[in-house]
């Protein structure tokens, strides 16, 4: 059999339904197999940015492993803003890149790249393949890497060469990889004591990260909280892990999260942690970060633990495995000390409650006839009643959505956490959507951020696929010229910019574009994109002086934040 269908045979034995891709002169005899192929689709991005992206929003949305495929040299570096992005947010990935002859690799060939060399950093393993015999073995280790344990990206080199050479077809039933063993059950001892910590408390906060979604322990998470009736607080990749309409919901935490949730984790005497990871957007300063608290922190990547901030009960193993063990524990533990918990943390609910009261999240509704971006993305929530499955991109959008989009399911808000990759959106919705064809799927998107892949959206057009596009239009870097008003004396330097007519562009790009001007239009003009059976761009021109608070300053302590009515410097 030759490399190329060898190949294609090993994505469908890994149950591989869609790759996401464009074509080079490398990858060349992988194209001419996939041309009649069945049972695997690919999809033709218009770049490769795009195509990882996608890939990364169809692994979020359904926790299937994402698959893309791209050419040597720059098809393979256009690729790495994506795979180092699905690094930093533990998406798990297979990247497959061709790949020059394998004896001319070092020779400065035509569109040769150190694929290897340069993804080392941001994979969580990457492979050369030199023998055609190796491809089902190496292919089979990808897909085991990228999904077990921390997900993440594994990269594939395949030189030309290789995808042409013959071999016989050897699928190898087990994976065996010796030193990568991740852990499952969490230490029982360490179980116990976390559980005591808890129970003993009377200021418990369950911090819960973007492991919880991954892990898919959403269940286990909403079942052990409601239990203890522990306040549950999440960060911008946890949401939706825990339901924003449950009983112990409080909200995000971190720079732009609800002025409660910060107090809280400020003030907390029994830190839970389920799969943060203790992100400088959300701890702030590490040294005045809830100092008052004992820290227990679940994590099934044992790095993650003690990395910012100290723990002092650490849980390593899969976090739905280590609740339920909790949970084990938990049934055969008194109930009056159960009860005796409950009854001791019910001021501290008072306490949440208050600073809720003290300093909600709120906005001025308008006040010279503009639309207020956190207005546009409520109504959003509100017509679509929290349903959809949420693409962002980055800036000042992306935190609105977080704040004002009330999330309620896992695997329902997609956005780049740890990159902060502006041109996320876009093809993270396109993915989302393949992944779930049923679903609504919104992209929630800054007149910046678009520009960076808008290409994509002709994907859409072609494929059919019914995206919306919500387009907070306030015609600059809104999030850079927000840092410029409050430190830099308002001198917009290369934040604002010239903008494309975005109803044309739609149109040009065969969607349907629209726009809403005014803030009582807004309704309709939502009701109009979801009416319309294909992709819609909706073109919402908002207050462009709107901030995001509460703000925390880089660097400063969480508690410390910059409310609407606090005097900017
Ligand atoms: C690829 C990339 N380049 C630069 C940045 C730095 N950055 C962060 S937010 C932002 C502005 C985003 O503007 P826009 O997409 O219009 O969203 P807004 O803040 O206006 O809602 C920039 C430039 C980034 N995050 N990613």
């Amino acid at each position: 059999m030759k490399g190329a269908d060898i190949f294609l045979e090993c994505l469908k034995r890994e149950g591989v339904d869609i790759l996401f891709g464009l074509p080079g002169g490398v990858t060349l005899d992988i194209y001419d197999s996939l041309y009649d192929c069945e049972g695997l689709r690919h999809i033709l991005t218009r770049h490769e940015q795009g195509a990882v992206h996608m890939a990364e929003g169809y692994a979020k949305a359904s926790g299937k492993v994402g698959v893309a495929l791209v050419t040597s040299g720059p098809g393979a570096t256009n690729a790495v803003t994506g795979i180092a992005d699905a690094y930093m947010d533990s998406v798990p990935l297979v990247c497959f890149t061709g790949q020059v002859n394998t004896y001319m690799i070092g020779n400065d060939a035509f569109q040769e790249a150190d694929t290897l060399g340069i993804t080392r950093s941001c994979t969580k393993h990457n492979y050369l393949i030199k023998n055609v015999k190796d491809f089902p073995r190496i292919v089979r280790e990808a897909f085991y890497i990228a999904r077990t344990g921390r997900p993440g990206p594994v990269v594939v080199d395949i030189p030309k060469d290789v995808s042409r050479a013959d071999a016989e077809f050897v699928w190898p039933e087990t994976v065996g990889l010796r030193g990568y063993k991740p852990t499952i059950e969490g230490h029982i001892g360490q179980v116990r004591q976390a559980l005591k910590a808890i129970l003993g408390s009377s200021r418990p906060l369950l911090y819960v990260g973007g492991g919880a979604i991954s892990a898919d322990a959403s269940d286990a998470v909403i079942r052990f909280a409601e239990k203890l009736n522990i306040p549950v607080t999440v960060t911008l990749m946890g949401l939706g892990a825990y339901p924003a309409s449950g009983p112990c919901y409080v909200g995000p935490l971190g720079m732009h999260g609800y002025y409660n949730c910060n107090m809280a984790i400020s003030d907390c005497d029994c830190l839970f942690a389920i799969g943060p990871r203790f992100d400088d957007r959300v701890t702030g300063k590490t040294d005045e970060f809830s100092l008052k608290s004992v820290k227990i922190h679940i994590d099934v990547d044992p790095t993650s633990i003690s990395k910012n901030v100290p723990t002092q009960i650490p849980i390593v193993g899969q976090i739905g495995r280590v609740i339920e063990q909790m949970y084990e524990e938990l049934a055969k533990t008194d109930p009056k000390v159960i009860e005796a918990f409950k009854k001791r943390i019910k001021p501290w609910w008072n306490q949440i409650a208050q600073w809720e009261k003290q300093n909600p999240l709120c906005f001025k509704a308008s006040t010279n006839g503009k639309v207020k971006p956190q207005f546009a993305i409520q109504k959003l929530w509100e017509v679509t009643k929290g349903d959809a499955v949420v693409a962002t991109d980055v800036g000042q959008h992306q935190m609105w959505a977080m704040q004002y989009y009330r999330v309620n399911h896992p695997r329902h808000f997609l956005t780049s956490g740890g990159l902060g990759t502006m041109g996320f959106g876009l093809p993270a919705a396109i993915g989302a959507q393949f992944a779930k064809p049923d679903k609504l799927v919104v992209c929630i998107s800054g007149d910046g951020s678009l520009q960076m892949n808008i290409q994509e959206l002709v994907v859409a057009v072609e494929h059919k696929l019914p995206i919306k596009v919500m387009l907070i239009n306030n015609g600059a870097h809104g999030m850079v010229t927000q840092w410029q008003r409050f430190f830099y004396k308002r001198r917009y330097s290369a934040s604002q910019f010239m903008q494309p007519d975005w109803v044309k562009l739609a149109d040009a790009y065969g969607a349907r574009g629209l726009r809403v001007e005014k803030p009582e239009d807004m309704e309709a003009g939502i009701r109009e994109m979801l009416k319309v059976s294909g992709p819609v761009l909706l073109d919402v021109k908002v207050d462009p002086e709107e901030d995001v608070f509460p703000m925390v300053p880089a660097g400063g302590a969480v508690n410390k934040m910059i409310l609407p009515e606090s005097p900017l410097s």
